[in-house]
């Protein structure tokens, strides 16, 4: 990293990976203290502010991400990928949770800066995921040595169509934290589940909504807000998270029946913004929280035959292959989706000079 930052600017390529959005850094590239470190990415995305208009961050949740990226020195593994959640309008920066979207983007990133090199048309990846301990497989097609970006895949909630990035999981822990398929939590009765991704399971109807409302109704909603900020705080302590309400984890599902030939109809507040559609590893978690006979949100589930299960979101269809297996009681999941990501700048950042 340069010794002045502010003048010399720190290099930077900003991503889109899936259907968010993140400024992607090397290790070597940032401070190793992960306080300096915190305040030097407030200052690039340019928080606490609602606008973030003094940074490179979009003013959502969404797209005020980052992700680190080095090689790994566990054997079997190529990268460590750690994510860091940099609030909007806080001075907060979170590694308590991971990002399966940014996920997409790491094999790419990788490849263009050298971390890895890769012969012939396809490049597969074994990642470690810092924040959680899990291990993820990326496949992504490669010319000339490099990521070729331009394909045929497209995915809701992002326009035209890219490179195909496959992304798997192997789901090492127990899917039911608690040990239950449902509880009842602060008075409402959910279901915690946990493929990669805390998250509760909601019943929307439980909640007096339909389900199917745009984001900024269910954002401008204050009663419901409060109401699942509430249940949610009580379902932290039951994942084991201890006080979430600084966490942006769990992630809070409400689940309506199927308009569009899907499984389910999601909402999801991330926690205090509603997601405009679905992540990666929620997706994982909530398509496998429904398949568990007994789980709030199996009733309202149209039957899969497959692994395929595609769940609805505001923008579209979100579809998440999950293979369950039960063992004395005890749920795993193996999990696997189709993102595409994009490289959409390179170059160095400047940092605001003062916090
Ligand atoms: O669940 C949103 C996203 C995510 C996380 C969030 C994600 C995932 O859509 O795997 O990708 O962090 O709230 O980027």
């Amino acid at each position: 990293m340069p010794a002045d930052v502010v003048r010399e600017g720190v290099r930077c390529m900003l991503m889109r990976g899936g259907t968010s959005k993140g400024a992607y850094f090397i290790a070597d590239d940032v401070p190793d203290d992960p306080a300096v470190r915190d305040d030097l990415m407030l200052r690039i995305m340019g928080s606490p502010d609602p606008a973030q208009i003094d940074g490179i961050g979009g003013a959502h949740p969404l797209t005020s991400k980052v992700a680190i990226v080095s090689r790994s020195a566990e054997p079997d593994i190529d990268l460590d990928y750690l994510f860091l959640q940099v609030a909007v309008d806080e001075p907060q920066v979170s590694d308590r949770q991971t990002c399966g979207n940014l996920l997409a983007g790491v094999g790419p990133f990788a490849l263009e800066r050298g971390l890895i090199a890769a012969q012939g048309e396809t490049a597969t990846v074994r990642i470690r995921l810092l924040n959680t301990g899990d291990v993820a497989t990326a496949s992504f097609a490669v010319s000339g040595g490099m990521p070729d970006y331009d394909g045929d895949a497209h995915i809701d909630g992002v326009p035209g169509t890219a490179c195909p990035i496959d992304l798997a999981l192997t789901g090492s822990r127990p899917l039911l934290p608690t040990g239950h398929v449902a509880d009842t939590v602060a008075g409402r009765r959910v279901t915690l589940v946990d493929n990669g991704m805390p998250v509760v399971l909601m019943d929307a109807a439980d909640f007096g909504i339909d389900g199917s409302e745009a984001p900024a109704r269910l954002e401008g909603d204050t009663a419901l807000r409060a109401e699942v900020e509430r249940v949610r705080l009580a379902a932290g302590e039951l994942f084991g998270l201890g006080d979430v309400a600084e966490q942006t984890v769990p992630k809070m599902f409400l689940l309506s029946p199927p308009r569009e030939g899907g499984a389910v109809t999601t909402r999801a507040f991330i926690p205090h913004r509603v997601h405009t559609s679905i992540g990666v590893l929620m997706a994982a978690s909530v398509a496998a929280g429904i398949r568990i006979p007994g789980a709030v949100g199996a009733d309202l589930a149209q039957i899969m035959h497959d692994s395929d299960t595609p769940l609805e979101h505001p923008r579209g269809t979100f579809t998440a292959r999950v293979e369950l297996h039960e063992d004395d009681g005890v749920w795993r999941a193996t999990s696997a989706s189709l993102r595409t990501a994009r490289k959409l700048f390179d170059g160095r950042v400047f940092p605001r000079p003062r916090s």
